[in-house]
Parts: structure tokens; C-alpha cells; sequence
């Protein structure tokens, strides 16, 4: 090697280090990120904790790989993010999603205070929102889907359950795209943390617009910001990284009327859930997993379903958010 190629190459890792909290060297692309990240295409980053610990086998198989589709369809390149044996990967072949969807609560439900140990431990890991926009960062994804982030519990002012992604999302500059969060947890409280953590808010609807309950369009939380168009998304966001601020962007979708389940209904069966889990004194992270799976239940499967739509619909908006941004920067 010659001495330039040698400098170019300790600079870039000094850059790396200085600008990543983990060396792109260490992750592992799927052959279509990559090639999506040599052409300077719009990738869309995914979590796994939701094929892990949010939805049963094969449903979960079934929409990991749906997901990864529209966002194909829509233009962009899915990159669903995952530790397998260690390896940390951004972007996963259909082999790969099989078996982390087949492991399920097997694996690791990974989020940023478990990064080190799934990784030096060589073990299998489904990345929540928080472990997933570390990773997506570092490979340099600027839009990342999911269904639901995590938030401050109810009651969470003296459990101190207050979800490890909002601290995130103050502190990494992505654009995450959520129905917001579900009524499990105390949303007004969870707008709270968000704000003073520096986190952009902006719900797709007209000026009023409440931050979406997940299976419900509305949550009785006003959300601080409107958002009419993708246009409008976009340029927030490439604001945001012009600025370089350190903080992300969240952008809330309320799930679609046909889809959505009737506040009166589904909040009896969520009291009803949040009983049981204080009774069997559910704590930390086995908390979301749990309540998901009595909703699911609770609901024959309903809940599920409109899990899966609103997911859908997500990575429909992310994927033309991550378009007009690739525009945007060119
Ligand atoms: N909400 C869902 N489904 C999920 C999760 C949240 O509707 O699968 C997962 C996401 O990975 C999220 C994590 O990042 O749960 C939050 O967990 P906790 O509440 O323990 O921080
Ligand atoms: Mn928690």
C-alpha cells in the first residue's frame, strides 16, 4: 500500500471514529444496501425486535418480509437491522430473517444498554428502535420504519420505566417514522421526555392533529407539529442535518381509518392487560413484550392485524420521506 492510500485510509478511520459511536467496518450489508450505499440511493432502515418479541411465528416472517417489499416497491432499499452470532448486520437475506423470526424471544431483545454484550458474546439479538438507530447511524441511514416506539410507562413517574428509544432519539440523528406510541403507555408524559431530550415531533395531518395511539388515529395529546405533506417531512428532517444537530426527528402516522380500532374498545382490553402484568409484577424489558401478547390475545388477533397494516402503511410514507431526502442532498 502506498503511504497516501495508507493516510486515506488511517483518516477515514479517524473520521469514522470521530463521527460514528461504531465503526462502519464492523457491520455487515446485505448485497442490495450496499450496493444502495455505493449509488447513493435511499435506504430505509428496520428494526427486528418487532419480528423477535412484537409478533408470533410465521406472522411476523410473513410481515418482515411484506415490509422489506413495499419499501422496494416504493423506491427504496429496506435494510432490517440485526445481530446474528455477534455480527451486527444492516440488512438481512431471507434466510437470515427466517431464522431470527423462528429464534423469536429466544433472542435477545437488544437495545442500546445491551449492544455490547449481545455483540461480544456472539449472540443472536432483535434490535429495538433505540439498539436499531445506533446501528443504522453508523452505516449512515438517514430514514429508519417501525411500528411503535417505546415511551414512558403509566405510572412511570415512580417506576422510572421510561423507554431507552426517547433518549435515543435525542441523541442520533435519524428520521424515525411510527404510528406514535401505543396507550400502554402515558403519551403526554412521553411528549414530555421527548422535548426535553430535543426531539422534533411532527404528526402527517393538518394543523391540530393529535400524536396517534397506534391502533387508534388519536391519543388526546396534541402533537407539537403538523406535517400536510412529504415535502414538508423531508425538508425537517434535511434541515435538522444541515443544522447537524446531534437529535432525531420523529414523524407519527396515524394508522389508516380502515384499519384503526375504536379507543372505548381497545383501552378496556389494555387496562385489562396492565392489570395483569402488575399482578404478575412484569417488569423492565419484559414489559412491552408482554402486554403485546395479552392485547393480541385479548383482541383474537385484531390487534395484531392492525399491527401489521400500520407497519405497512409506514414504510410507504418512509420510503417517499427517504426519496425526496435523497433528492434533497443530492
Ligand atoms: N411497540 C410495538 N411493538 C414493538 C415494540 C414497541 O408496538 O415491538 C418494541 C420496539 O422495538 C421498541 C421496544 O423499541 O419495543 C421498546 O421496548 P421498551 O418499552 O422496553 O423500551
Ligand atoms: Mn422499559
Amino acid at each position: 500500500m502506498t503511504i497516501t492510500g495508507f493516510n486515506t485510509l488511517r483518516s477515514m478511520k479517524w473520521l469514522a471514529r470521530r463521527f460514528y459511536s461504531m465503526r462502519p467496518d464492523q457491520i455487515l450489508y446485505s448485497k442490495e444496501v450496499l450496493q444502495a450505499k455505493e449509488n447513493a440511493n435511499p435506504v430505509v432502515a428496520l428494526e427486528s425486535t418487532i419480528i423477535t418479541h412484537g409478533m408470533p411465528y410465521p406472522a411476523n416472517l410473513e410481515m418482515a418480509k411484506t415490509v422489506e417489499q413495499i419499501i422496494r416497491e416504493n423506491g427504496a432499499v429496506p435494510a432490517t437491522v440485526a445481530i446474528v452470532n455477534g455480527n451486527c448486520h444492516v440488512g438481512l437475506n431471507d434466510s437470515q430473517l427466517e431464522i431470527l423470526a423462528q429464534t423469536g424471544t429466544k433472542s435477545h431483545k437488544t437495545s442500546r444498554r445491551d449492544l455490547a454484550v449481545v455483540i461480544a458474546r456472539k449472540l443472536t439479538g432483535g434490535t429495538t428502535v433505540s439498539g436499531t438507530m445506533v446501528l443504522a447511524h453508523a452505516a449512515g441511514i438517514k430514514v429508519f420504519v417501525t411500528g411503535g416506539i417505546g415511551g414512558v410507562h403509566r405510572e412511570g413517574e415512580h417506576t422510572m420505566d421510561i423507554s431507552a428509544d426517547l433518549i435515543e432519539l435525542g441523541r442520533t440523528p435519524l428520521a424515525v417514522v411510527c404510528a406514535g406510541s401505543k396507550s400502554i403507555l402515558d403519551i403526554q408524559r412521553t411528549m414530555e421526555v421527548l422535548e426535553t431530550n430535543g426531539v422534533t415531533v411532527t404528526t402527517m395531518g393538518e394543523t391540530g392533529v393529535q400524536i396517534p395511539a397506534f391502533y387508534a388515529r388519536e391519543s388526546g395529546v396534541l402533537s407539537p407539529f403538523n406535517s400536510p405533506t412529504i415535502t414538508d417531512v423531508a425538508n425537517l428532517v434535511y434541515t435538522n442535518n444541515i443544522l447537524g444537530l446531534k437529535s432525531g426527528t420523529l414523524i407519527c402516522v396515524p394508522i389508516p381509518h380502515e384499519h384503526a380500532i375504536p379507543s372505548s374498545f381497545i383501552n378496556n382490553i389494555i387496562d385489562n392487560a396492565l392489570a395483569k402484568a402488575k399482578k404478575l409484577d412484569i417488569k423492565g424489558k419484559d414489559c412491552t413484550p408482554f402486554l403485546l401478547k395479552e392485547i393480541a390475545e385479548a383482541t383474537k388477533g385484531l390487534s395484531l392485524k392492525a399491527n401489521i397494516e400500520l407497519v405497512y402503511h409506514n414504510a410507504k410514507v418512509g420510503s417517499q420521506i427517504a426519496m425526496e431526502l435523497a433528492m434533497l442532498s443530492k
